[in-house]
């Protein structure tokens, strides 16, 4: 690329698409839906200290956590600059218990979207980083309108997958499978500028890993001699407790993020679709691996909505040792 060319999300997106001649740009139209939703999150996380936006809802989503305002104002900015497009025939959110068809009053298209609007929520008020999480499935139910069957697809299946990190600056990174781009929001001209092209995980990377030790007493004794390994070869560790800020810096550094499965919560805490899928597409797109302790996460068949998983992410010869200390 010649020095000083910028090339903006939607230029990149219309150079991806060439690469697949049957592209309609239904595919396209979706990426710049869901990068327009990150600009008006990302306008409001910015903003979060500054308007009363902050404070709980005084309402809790299925999984019990408290639903802060800017939760649901991020699950309605998804939702609404996506729901008339026609290019969607269903959508999925953390924030609400069912399937979210699309309003009888906008057509059905041939794609599915299955989103987190804002992880990490529960740090708004710290000021840490938090994040979108999005998963894109081609439609495979037979009816005109969407369904549960659309949602509940392996992550092998994904055509797209990505995050929006809202840190110290707004990125978006994505794949389609073509490589992992990462794009930084230039926010004087509200555009997504190409800042990280072909993303690749060191491997083995930098010596960190990352896992809530707080949790070690309920860990499984193969969980507990995994990290005791890593500490004994020099790892150090790094746990911001926001999933995609911790998954970002693992996706530029190297090494590995885990949340396991433990005595309290035996599937583990983050959930399959929306969260675990997507970042394992992006990981393993950029050379690295996920796991859910015996096979890549891409390799699970859902068989709810929300269901949770233990979740391991990084270098592939970290996941590879960590994976073979689980099963010995
Ligand atoms: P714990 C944030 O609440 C979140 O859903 C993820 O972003 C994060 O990785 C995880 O939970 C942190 O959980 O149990 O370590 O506080």
């Amino acid at each position: 690329m010649q020095e000083g060319t910028v090339i903006t999300l939607g230029r990149h997106i219309v150079e991806q698409e060439r690469l697949y001649p049957e592209a309609t740009g239904a595919f396209s139209n979706i990426l710049y839906d869901i990068a327009l939703a990150a600009k008006i999150i990302s306008r409001e996380v910015n903003r979060a200290g500054l308007v009363d936006i902050i404070g709980s809802a005084g309402k809790f989503n299925i999984h019990g956590d408290d639903v802060r305002k800017l939760d649901e104002f991020a699950n309605d900015v998804m939702f609404n600059a996506l729901d008339h497009t026609g290019n969607l025939c269903v959508m999925a959110s953390e924030e609400v218990d069912d399937p979210i068809p699309i309003p009888d009053e906008f057509p059905c298209g041939n794609y599915v979207l299955l989103h987190d609007p804002l992880d990490g929520s529960s740090n708004i008020d710290a000021n840490v980083s938090l994040g979108t999480i999005f998963s894109i499935h081609r439609k495979i139910s037979r009816g005109e309108r969407g369904s549960l069957e659309d949602l509940l697809q392996p992550g092998h299946r994904q055509l797209a997958a990505g995050y929006i990190v809202y840190g110290s600056s707004t990125m978006l990174v994505y794949t389609t499978g073509a490589g992992v781009h990462g794009f930084t929001l230039e926010p004087s001209i509200g555009e997504f500028l190409l800042s990280h092209p072909n993303m690749r995980i060191p491997d083995p990377g930098k010596k960190i890993y990352s896992v809530n030790e707080a949790y070690y007493k309920r860990w499984s004794p193969g969980q507990q001699k995994a990290v005791d390994v890593l500490k004994d070869e020099g790892y150090s560790l790094r746990y911001i407790g926001s999933l995609v800020a911790d998954f970002h810096r693992t996706l530029l550094y190297g090494g590995i993020f885990m949340y396991p499965a433990d005595k309290k919560s035996p599937k583990g805490k983050l959930r399959l679709l929306y969260e675990a899928a997507p970042l394992a597409m992006v990981i393993e797109e950029a050379g690295g691996a996920s796991s859910e302790g015996t096979r890549s996460i891409l390799q699970v068949g859902p068989s709810e909505l929300h269901q949770r998983t233990p979740l391991y992410l990084g270098s592939k010869s970290v996941v590879d040792k960590v994976e073979a200390t689980l099963k010995a």
